[in-house]
């Protein structure tokens, strides 16, 4: 049976704070109706996709912050994704910001859900690394309050058997970190699908922009390579609410090569042809972990936390 997955980042440009759910899934809609067109049978849009990046902004209004969270996934105004899913044959990923109920108390996750052609959710993830800071810090150019409106995700990095494939997802800051793609490379992951809501513009960091474009692929492109799997990575882009958004959409062998990128900033559909076998030959030889991992020596990955520097020698 044939492995080949044809699939597509729905990249979003920018959403402004009073954009309407209603419009931005019409939007969605109108790119899932592209990938079907393209024979695509899975669409990977961005983190959060439903409205602005609303992380940049300080809010203490609890109503003012429940109004960016769903509290059902689907819900009345997600429900016509899952309509066209189901419609077209086309699954789909998607971000967005979960408000549950669990343990006796609200809690709120970055999470992300991949949703089959048959419009049935197959499996969520809740976004493990959480950037930014939990306080207003009034030193800072732009807010970044993700620790401050998001629990980290208690699901861990689970993979799931679909299209076909051993399907995994993460968000964002996730991608930057080598140990999400081991997770599910030690689970034999096919494909990982992330999608992402990143700065233009590095307000903080003393480094020049251009490389907020060279991380972001850099990051994805060494995951792909050494754990031998796609990654379809999917941008919100454009200058929304007047904040530039990186963009950069792109689909990613197994090899590490970008196969197909977004030329623009804005709702855009990036799509390729996957052989899901291709990451075999990667597994096989230059990454079989069975082979040639030594896991013995990898204690402190999760043992410690932060760096501990070995004690000057005294003279
Ligand atoms: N949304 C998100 O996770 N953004 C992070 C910003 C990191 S810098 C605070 C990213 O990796 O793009």
């Amino acid at each position: 049976m044939s492995r080949m997955l044809n699939v597509a980042a729905g990249q979003l440009g920018p959403i402004t704070r009073n954009e309407s759910r209603a419009n931005v899934v019409k939007r969605m809609i109108e790119l899932m109706r592209e990938a079907k067109a393209r024979g695509c049978r899975l669409v990977v849009f961005p983190e959060m996709a439903l409205s602005t990046f609303f992380a940049r902004w300080y809010m203490e209004d609890e109503n003012e912050l429940d109004s960016y969270f769903e509290a059902s996934m689907p819900n009345k105004e997600t429900q016509p994704l899952f309509d066209e899913a189901k419609r077209l044959g086309v699954g789909f990923y998607l971000g967005y910001a979960e408000l549950a109920f669990e343990e006796g108390r609200k809690r709120r996750f970055n999470s992300s859900v991949l949703v089959d052609g048959r419009g049935q959710i197959v499996g969520k993830y809740r976004k493990v690394h959480m950037p930014g800071h939990i306080e207003y810090k009034p030193d800072r150019a732009v807010q970044h309050l993700e620790k401050r409106y998001f629990e980290p995700g208690d699901l861990g990095f689970p993979v799931f058997r679909s299209f076909e494939g051993i399907m995994g997802m993460c968000l964002c800051f996730d991608r930057r970190w080598p140990e999400t793609y081991r997770v599910m490379g030690l689970q034999g992951v096919e494909m990982i699908l992330v999608g992402y809501n990143t700065p233009a513009v590095n307000r903080e960091a003393q480094e020049p922009n251009h490389l907020k474009m060279f991380h972001n692929h850099l990051t994805m492109q060494a995951g792909a390579y050494q754990n031998g799997t796609w990654v379809v990575a999917s941008a919100k882009g454009g200058r929304e609410d007047g904040f530039d958004m990186l963009g950069g959409s792109c689909i990613i062998s197994p090899a590490g090569e970008i196969v197909a990128k977004s030329y623009t900033l804005e709702d855009e559909l990036v799509s390729a042809s996957c052989d899901l076998d291709l990451g075999k030959y990667i597994k096989d030889t230059i990454f079989n972990f069975n082979e040639y991992r030594q896991p013995e020596h990898y204690g402190l990955i999760v043992e410690q936390k932060g760096v501990v520097e070995p004690p000057h020698k005294s003279s």
